[in-house]
């Protein structure tokens, strides 16, 4: 992408309303526009990493074996009086009344639609079990919507549910999800931590929380050290073993994590001093089990082999794909902006053209932008009339993992640098050894 024709809206100014880096820095970048409080627009910037964010978690929900569809977000209200939460879900949901005079909300999850979903097709113990999600837009009336996408009104959620014969199959998709979640965080390149946790309106007993340490974080958490070290499973982790998924959750549920809504001063106090952590974090992830809480409202049920017809035992498994993309920003910036990791970044590389209009610097530029066209490398081009200052800055500021940068002095004698922007370490290179080493390492 050439950047004289792409929409990147640069802020000089740093944006008043916002009160935390990542917001700040989304706005400065270009990544998204306030519509209204809690509202966003996702520019071309913010789109493109909000998408490989979306990717890693639908690549890793369907090695777990789920299977995804797409939910509308408008429902009915008497599904939601189904299960009787149409009252107690209380302001946070946004009703609609459409031009029949009918009751529809904008759907601030799942539970009820998804069992509908499913009792309309599934009715025997032979088609279990059964995970279906989805990635789709929410919306939540919160009283405060803050710190731009974190806590937004409108948000994206990927919300996946199971259902099970009984409490044990309930319990082994519950692991698999689990373990899902530790491989999806890990590829985004950040430590979530799984935290016992209170269930609020969606209800049950069993439920974890996905938390990234961040001082801006909302939650305050308790838990024990070793959570930063432990292993997550590889990508040939075995979902269908029953056995190796409850163990990888043993290790993963071992020491004591909790968010301060269940907080539990007796486990806590027999932890050792040096081995507590007492630190804010960002929910990113939650995971519940409620057994047949909806089912038995809704009248999901299946046949059992006995062919007794029992209510199917389900569980629901969120993850925030636009809150995550303000935690990455929490997790990976500096003084100059934002650092992607690599499996998130928004292009592979920047390319600077510090002069346009320079022979040796245009000729050298445009090489190494057609060389990336040619291996699929995607490219941010920088080829605009301002000067290499607000270039650089630029460049920092969106966090592309590696730059080009082409300048008089080096092009002359066919020459180019490339920056790793997380170390700053540069390199001067011959434009062919240059793009060698590009094609060859990102
Ligand atoms: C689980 C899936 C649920 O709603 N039902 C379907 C269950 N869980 S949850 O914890 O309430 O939300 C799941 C994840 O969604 C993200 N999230 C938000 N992101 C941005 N702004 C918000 N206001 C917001 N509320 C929830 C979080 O990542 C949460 O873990």
């Amino acid at each position: 992408m050439r950047f004289s024709r792409y929409f990147l809206p640069i802020l000089k100014e740093t944006p008043k309303e916002a009160e935390i880096t990542s917001h700040r820095m989304m706005l400065r970048a270009g990544m998204i526009k306030q519509q209204s409080a809690g509202i966003y627009t996702w520019l071309p910037l913010g789109l493109k990493i909000l998408r490989k964010v979306e990717t890693i978690i639908r690549e890793e929900q369907n090695r777990a074996g789920a299977n995804e569809i797409l939910m509308p977000t408008l429902q009915s209200a008497d599904l939601w009086r189904e299960s009787g939460r149409y009252d107690a879900y209380g302001k946070e949901m946004l009703r609609i009344e459409d031009r029949h005079g009918r009751e529809m909300l904008y759907g601030p999850t799942n539970e009820e639609m998804v069992t509908d979903v499913f009792r309309s097709y599934v009715k025997s113990y032979k088609d279990l079990p059964l995970n279906l999600y989805h990635i789709q837009w929410k919306f939540r009336d919160e009283v405060r919507p803050r710190f731009g996408v974190m806590r937004g009104r409108e948000f994206l959620m990927k919300d996946a549910y199971s259902f099970d014969l009984d409490e044990q199959g309930a319990v082994e998709a519950y692991n698999r999800m689990f373990v899902s979640y530790l491989r999806t965080f890990e590829r985004l390149g950040v430590k979530a931590i799984p935290m016992r946790a209170d269930t609020g309106p969606i209800g049950g007993e069993l439920s974890h929380e996905f938390i990234i340490l961040a001082e801006t974080g909302e939650n305050e958490v308790f838990c024990h050290k070793d959570y930063l070290q432990l292993p997550v499973p590889p990508e040939d982790v075995d979902f269908d073993d029953a056995e190796e998924m409850q163990n990888i959750v043993a290790q993963w549920t071992e020491h004591y994590a909790a968010t301060d809504e269940v907080f539990d001063e007796t486990k806590w106090n027999e932890i050792a001093e040096d081995q507590k952590i007492a630190a804010r974090g960002i929910e990113v992830g939650h995971i519940f089990s409620f057994g047949t809480t909806y089912s038995e409202k809704l009248a999901a049920e299946v046949t059992h082999p006995d062919g007794k017809t029992r209510p199917v035992h389900m569980g629901s498994y969120g993850i925030g794909p636009s809150r995550l993309v303000g935690a990455l920003i929490e997790a990976f910036h500096d003084d100059n902006g934002i650092i992607w990791p690599k499996s998130v970044a928004p292009f592979d590389l920047g390319i600077i053209n510090m002069k346009p209009g320079h022979g040796a610097c245009d000729e050298l530029s445009e090489k190494i932008y057609a060389a990336c066209l040619k291996a699929g490398k995607d490219a941010l081009y920088d080829d605009r009339d301002q000067s290499a200052g607000a270039k650089f800055a630029t460049m920092d500021l969106i966090g592309l993992p590696t730059q080009v940068i082409v300048g008089p002095r080096v092009a002359e004698s066919g020459d180019v640098e490339i920056k790793d922007r997380a170390t700053g370490e540069r390199e001067v290179l011959s434009v062919d050894a240059a793009i060698n080493k590009l094609m060859a390492e990102i």
